[in-house]
């Protein structure tokens, strides 16, 4: 355990200054401490001319609940070989790294200023026209580029050893895949929802089918992910799309990923019926987010099959029926996932503002019986939609 926090401003405009190579020398800088996730300490350090740059600090501990709640520091030292494995295949659409200091469990890495957090984005009812393609790019490549249908097999074990991460790991698989399902005291219920909550907990044909999901997580080393893909861990703007934060990166199941985008856009689906505006708007945006999630479907997918037609090499694994078979089966795997995130973050620790900003706690119950009906159905039936397009129709129709 180390205690490497930076004591003052003037530490980290230090550290800034010395590691990031983007400052003139003899700037004025000054600093700004930034983060509002849930486990690290980010600051902005910036000088008058425009130039800044973001530190990462991670301590021994997760920042909003303290040293109750212990956490390996060796998750920045992921954060940064992963944001590395992503530049090699998208290197547009991740922030570029400076430095990685193991001493002080920091990265610096580039401003991405001008885009936004793709949560509030989606809350204002932002139309961003490049987000299905891009994140239907970066979901394929690095999730292809990191699989056994690319790598060398003894590259690719090099790597899963690389990426063991059982801390970060054990979050997800406490608070995605048991604390929702039972009355956990991690849990954070609106009491409206508390009935549908205590019939979730008595769901054993759910239970066991998130069992199968959590295993899966628990077990299958496919390709390197994020590892905690939602709305928050995208920024955005009209021009482009960021990627950040893959501080839980580890060799997991592809669907897993993908699932988390599908979840996090329809979970901003549900609040919008409950939030401001004229119904005109909402199911106008609506629209757009159902437009987003085939866009996204169809980019991953279409890239993720010619990948595999033109750089797998394994004769055995490049067979047309066994390339549709996969896809097939990613399908239902991502539709499970997205479900298990749909669940979690309306009866779990972890909210989120596009339940948590509607005020009215009825109509936000209204939202959340929604994520609830849908997160439940799509788990239950993930391997009979078959397509995006009986997905979405599914979900107008609930
Ligand atoms: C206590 S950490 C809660 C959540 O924040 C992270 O971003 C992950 O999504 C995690 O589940
Ligand atoms: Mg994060």
């Amino acid at each position: 355990m180390t205690d490497c926090k930076f004591s003052s401003d003037a530490e980290v405009i230090a550290f800034a200054r010395d590691n990031s190579g983007v400052f003139q020398a003899g700037a004025t800088l000054g600093v700004e401490e930034i983060g509002d996730g849930n486990i690290n300490f980010v600051y902005r350090v910036y000088s008058d001319d425009g130039t800044s740059v973001i530190i990462k600090q991670a301590l021994h501990y997760i920042r909003i609940i303290g040293e109750g709640w212990p956490l390996s520091q060796d998750r920045i030292r992921i954060e940064a070989e992963a944001l590395q494995q992503e530049a090699a295949f998208c290197p547009d659409l991740v922030p570029r790294l400076y430095h990685f200091d193991a001493e002080r469990f920091a990265i610096v890495m580039e401003d991405i200023g001008a885009h936004e957090n793709l949560r509030h984005a989606l809350i204002a009812r932002t139309r961003l026209p490049l987000l299905a393609e891009q994140l239907g790019r970066f979901t394929a490549d690095t999730l292809f580029h990191t699989s056994d249908l690319y790598l060398d097999a003894h590259r690719k074990k090099e790597l899963v050893g690389r990426f063991i991460n059982p801390d970060l790991c054990k979050i997800t698989e406490d608070l995605f895949f048991w604390d929702p399902y039972c009355d956990h005291e991690r849990n954070n219920i609106n009491p409206l929802l508390w009935d549908e909550a205590e019939a979730l907990w008595q769901d054993t044909p759910l239970k066991l089918e998130v069992a199968r999901l959590k295993y899966r997580f628990l077990t299958c080393a496919e390709a390197l992910l994020h590892g905690d893909l939602h709305s928050g861990s995208v920024f955005a703007c009209a021009e482009g799309t960021k990627v950040i934060d893959p501080e839980f990166a580890y060799f997991g199941p592809v669907g897993f990923d993908v699932g988390s985008l599908l979840g996090n856009l329809l979970l901003n689906y549900a609040g919008q019926a409950q939030l401001p505006g004229s119904a005109a708007e909402r199911s106008a945006y609506q629209d757009w987010l159902l437009e987003t999630i085939a866009g996204f479907w169809n980019t991953f997918s279409g890239r993720f099959d010619s990948l595999m037609t033109e750089k797998t090499q394994d004769p055995s694994l490049n067979l047309p029926l066994y390339r549709e078979s996969y896809l097939a089966d990613l399908l239902a795997d991502s539709i499970g996932y997205a479900g298990t995130e749909m669940i979690r973050r309306t009866l779990g620790l972890a909210h989120v503002a596009d339940l948590e900003s509607i005020e009215d706690p009825q109509q936000r119950a209204l939202a959340e019986s929604q994520v609830l009906k849908l997160g439940r159905a799509m788990i239950m039936q993930r391997g009979q939609f078959g397509t995006i397009d009986a997905l979405i129709a599914f979900v107008r129709a609930n």
